[in-house]
């Protein structure tokens, strides 16, 4: 247990608490360092522990329940499948694929839909679609195709993926990696235009706001011009909008709020609000169709279950209007946290509901006792690369209720 927690830490766990982590401890991989802390049921904006405390999630799964945690209208169209038909595998067809392939489509404005399941998968699915449309189409010599990608992105942790990381964490020791990928600077145009000049680069794959480097906002205009370079050259605009999309920053996508189109819209996390992996890539045909039967699939991408669940978690962002709130909270969010005026807050940056702050204090462990100290007072939050602290509740939050959080973050913050 030594390895997991500080003393101190330990010795403010129940009894109760302390067994579910030495079974996590004994028998489960050591992948993650998570804060002690004990949850056992979720609703809205609200966890509870064993204990029965209840806190305040200000992670939303890293944006997985947008929704809020258990949103009654998605647990009955999970639950109402599950009883009926959860998964036929695309060896044949059913009565939900088309109904969500049609609906999605229409959402977003797409010819079609490739559903997948986790996050990176969809990452994967794209980066195969973007080498095939650059063979295929672009006519780039076979195995040649290059993709552009950010320094400091994250998209997931396959081996293709991870071989373009430039976090030595999620790379160092998982070679060799795999070729075809430029790192560029993010938020450098100039540096993207350069890197286009070659050919054979098929494709530009970037988060529109960079979520584990830190909630990176690039600066205006940068989604657009970035866009405008890949036209002009002829290349793919393929968006990570798994964590920034499905309104967390205020617009159903954080591209809408420069109004670029991307070419390839990767989505994920809130897709089926926390209820199970869904994920999906959306393109047009000139792209989709380049891929042909049995050249790429998945033994659950597109199940029943997860297209009832993903239509239902898509209807409620609407029906609640959850990207109009993301936006108004989130302006008067950072506002309020700024007006705290605390000296160990560096920076307050994100764009709707998608926000950190970054701890300026000497000790280097600053964030970590942050985040224990607001755990304390009723705040669940978790340290991103060290400083960082991502701030990001569900967006069913009332104003009240985040009024109430920036007063304890506040108070955490003079205790620190
Ligand atoms: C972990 C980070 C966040 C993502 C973007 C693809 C994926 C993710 C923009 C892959 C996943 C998750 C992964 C999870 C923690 C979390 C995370 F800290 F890892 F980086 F959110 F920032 N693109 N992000 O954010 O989706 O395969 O996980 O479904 O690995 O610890 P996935």
């Amino acid at each position: 247990m030594s390895d997991i927690m500080s003393n101190r830490a330990l010795s403010v766990l129940t009894d109760r608490s302390r067994q579910f982590l030495e079974l996590e401890e004994k028998y489960g991989a050591h992948n993650y360092h998570p804060l002690p802390v004990v949850l056992s049921k979720g609703s809205g904006v609200f966890l509870w522990d064993v204990d029965g405390k209840r806190y305040y999630d200000f992670l939303s799964g890293y944006s997985a329940v947008n929704q809020g945690h258990c949103h009654p209208r998605i647990v009955a169209a999970l639950v109402g499948q599950a009883k009926v038909l959860t998964l036929t595998s695309r060896a044949f067809y059913n009565d939900c694929l088309g109904e969500y392939e049609k609906m999605i489509t229409a959402y977003f404005g797409y010819d079609k839909l490739l559903p997948m399941n986790t996050g990176v998968e969809a990452v994967e699915t794209a980066i195969k679609l973007c080498r095939r449309w650059g063979y295929a189409v672009k006519g780039i010599p076979e195995g040649r195709a290059k993709i552009v990608v950010c320094a400091g992105n994250f998209h997931g942790r396959t081996s293709t993926v991870i071989s373009f990381s430039t976090d030595e964490d999620s790379r160092r020791q998982f070679g060799p990696y795999m070729e075809g990928f430029v790192v560029i600077p993010y938020d450098d145009v100039d540096a993207l235009a350069i890197a286009l000049e070659d050919k054979d680069v098929a494709g530009f794959l970037v988060e529109p706001i960079q979520g584990e480097a830190g909630v990176v906002v690039p600066r205006d205009g940068y989604l657009s011009r970035a866009k405008a370079c890949c036209e002009a050259a002829g290349v793919l605009f393929i968006a990570d909008e798994i964590q920034t999309g499905l309104c967390r920053t205020g617009k159903l996508l954080a591209c809408d709020h420069e109004r670029v189109r991307p070419d390839m819209l990767i989505l994920g996390k809130a897709l089926s609000g926390g209820m199970l992996p869904v994920s999906a890539v959306l393109a047009d045909d000139p792209v989709m169709l380049t891929i042909g039967p049995g050249e790429h699939g998945s033994t659950y991408g597109g199940n029943p279950l997860a297209c009832k669940v993903a239509m239902e978690a898509l209807q409620v962002l609407q029906d609640e209007g959850l990207a109009a709130k993301a936006e108004v909270l989130g302006e008067e969010f950072r506002r309020a946290l700024r007006a705290l005026g605390s000296p160990h807050v560096g920076e307050i940056r994100g764009k709707g509901l998608l926000n950190a702050i970054v701890i300026a204090h000497p000790h280097p462990e600053a964030a970590w006792e942050l985040c224990l100290a607001l755990k304390d007072r009723g705040v669940l939050a978790k340290p991103t690369h060290g400083d960082k602290i991502r701030l990001a509740p569900p967006l069913v939050i009332t104003r009240d209720q985040l009024r109430e959080c920036v007063e304890i973050v506040g108070d955490a913050l003079c205790a620190l």
